[in-house]
């Protein structure tokens, strides 16, 4: 198969293995033709236990990148976008879905905004509803729980975030927006941890889950998003990129507790490479 053109849009936190850094690598195994755009280079996360982290907003050279690729003529066939700054690259976002894409281009976008219930720092209620409006622009939206909550403006319930939490939200949010919408980290039984998803024009919501590992890892919402793209990209089903998704996330953090990784910096995603590229062949 061809390589599809895709455009990666997150930032890039330098340290860490989150976002850019892990989007590219995981992007590239899936077999696709990968270009950037970072949004933000930063020293490292703004999550938790990260204090006095720089901040550089791309917003400017954004703007003449899109310039010099409007004249090469570049198309993309799909894009996945990530960790935006602010509104400003939210109005460019629509720009760039509407004007650097190919006719059946697939847009995925990660409304990147908060987790645990809260907002990431920075980001206010100006953001969450400039989100809501640029979901209408993707054809996969892939929230946590914490985002999938504050784009259908309900207050974040208490864990386990059961099916029955979860299905309301999601019925929700399928009403608002006309695409696939996967959530991450819905509770299973106890010990498992997974995605809740509805397919397009489907009226049943579906769930895979894998085991649950007790602890925070940074960065996995970036990792599954990213390989719910690869596939998506390669032409495979929801379902598909959903089960391999969620149990390539259950390996890397089991890995990351086995090899005693400090997670703040993001999880060892390397060494489970070779299985993505194996699911992507069968
Ligand atoms: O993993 C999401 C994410 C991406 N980019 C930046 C972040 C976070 C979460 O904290 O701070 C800069």
């Amino acid at each position: 198969m061809k390589q599809p053109r895709i455009l990666v849009i997150q930032d890039i936190s330098a340290s860490c293995r989150i976002s850019m850094n892990v989007a590219v690598p995981i992007l590239s195994c899936l077999e696709n033709w990968v270009s950037v755009l970072p949004t933000a280079l930063l020293s490292t996360h703004t999550g938790k236990g990260f204090e006095g982290y720089t901040f550089l907003d791309l917003s400017a050279e954004i703007s003449i990148i899109l310039n010099h690729w409007r004249s090469l003529g570049i198309k993309f066939d799909g894009i996945v976008i990530g960790y935006l700054s602010s509104v400003e690259q939210m109005k460019m976002m629509k720009t760039i879905i509407t004007q650097f894409t190919t006719e059946k281009a697939l847009i995925v976008l990660d409304p990147v905004m908060g987790d645990h219930g809260s907002l990431y720092p920075g980001f206010t209620s100006e953001h969450v509803e400039a989100m809501r409006e640029l979901c209408q622009f993707a054809d996969v939206l892939i929230p946590n729980v914490t985002e999938a909550y504050l784009l259908a403006g309900i207050t974040y319930p208490n864990k386990p975030h059961t099916k029955e939490i979860i299905e309301p939200i999601i019925n929700k949010l399928t009403k608002k927006n006309k695409q696939s919408i996967v959530i991450s980290g819905v509770t299973g039984t106890e010990k498992q941890v997974g995605a809740a998803f509805i397919t397009k024009d489907s009226l049943e919501v579906c769930y895979v889950f894998s085991e649950a590992y007790p602890g925070h890892f940074d960065g996995v919402g970036d990792l599954f998003t990213s390989v719910i793209a690869g596939f998506l990209f390669q032409q495979h089903s929801l379902r598909r990129a959903n089960e391999v998704a969620v149990n390539y996330i259950s390996k890397v953090v089991k890995r990351t507790i086995e090899d005693q990784v400090n997670p703040l910096y993001g999880i060892t995603f390397e060494k489970d490479l070779l299985y993505l590229m194996e699911e992507l062949k069968k």
